[in-house]
């Protein structure tokens, strides 16, 4: 669980992962929050829990990152530190990994029979237009490559070499998962987006920089 100044929702996140019974482990990357957020963090008293800071705000690619190299359950998932993605879906997020038919899950927002908040109409496009554009290179036929939910055996996410340490990551998890052949599954997931008012982040930058790392890990990781 990637953590940024979310003193709002981490109480009640981290209670619904340890509520679910797919959890054996919780790995907090707090990345600088400055907000009270470790303070909060610092008063959970479960022993599944391990809580790593880092010493400065280095962004969410690098926190997960730190979180891969830790874990040690079999499978490993990204969490949100917000209440957008439920840990109720991890049922779902899990049934290709333990009928040993996936080796990686994407859970889609965007191909899915669950309810999802109806939000800003430009950001679903321009997610759709960073899938479409991720596709093109990696011949995966995806229908959200941003999402947060991302499941993995633990020993392929572990094989793979990231460096993106900020949003740029989750194009580049993408290409270097479908380089590498793995059997990737797609289920559908609720979405229950927040606000900008609501501490949402992400912005147009985010995007630009999306498509950088589409082309780049797109071109360097083609053929191979
Ligand atoms: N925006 C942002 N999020 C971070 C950072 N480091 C860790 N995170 C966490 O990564 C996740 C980003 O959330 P995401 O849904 O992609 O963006 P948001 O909902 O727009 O904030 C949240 O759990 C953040 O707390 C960072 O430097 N910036
Ligand atoms: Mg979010």
């Amino acid at each position: 669980m990637p953590c940024f100044n979310e003193q709002a929702t981490i109480v009640e996140i981290v209670e619904r992962v340890l509520a679910s019974p797919h959890t054996a482990e919780l790995i907090i990357v707090d990345d600088g929050s400055t907000d009270g957020t470790r303070d909060i963090l610092a008063d959970i008293d479960d022993p599944r829990v391990e809580i790593l800071l880092q010493v400065t705000n280095q962004g969410k690619g690098a926190a997960i990152r730190r979180g891969f190299a830790e874990a040690t359950a079999e499978f490993v998932i990204v969490q949100d530190a917000d209440l957008e993605y439920d840990p109720v879906d991890y049922d779902l997020m899990m049934e290709p990994l333990l009928l040993d038919r996936a080796d990686v899950v994407f859970g889609s927002r965007f191909q899915s029979g669950r309810p999802r908040r109806v939000l800003y109409f430009w950001h679903s496009v321009g997610n759709r237009l960073l899938t479409l554009l991720s596709n093109m290179f990696t011949d995966l036929n995806l229908t959200d490559m941003e999402t947060c939910y991302k499941a993995f055996r633990r020993d392929v996410i572990q094989s793979i070499d990231l460096e993106q340490e900020r949003f740029g990551i989750e194009p580049e998890i993408t290409a270097k998962v479908a380089a590498g052949g793995w059997r990737v599954w797609e289920v559908g997931i609720s979405y229950s987006g927040r606000t900008y008012a609501e501490g949402k982040k992400i912005g147009w930058r985010d995007g630009v920089q999306a498509v950088f790392c589409i082309v780049k890990y797109g071109i360097r990781t083609r053929g191979s």
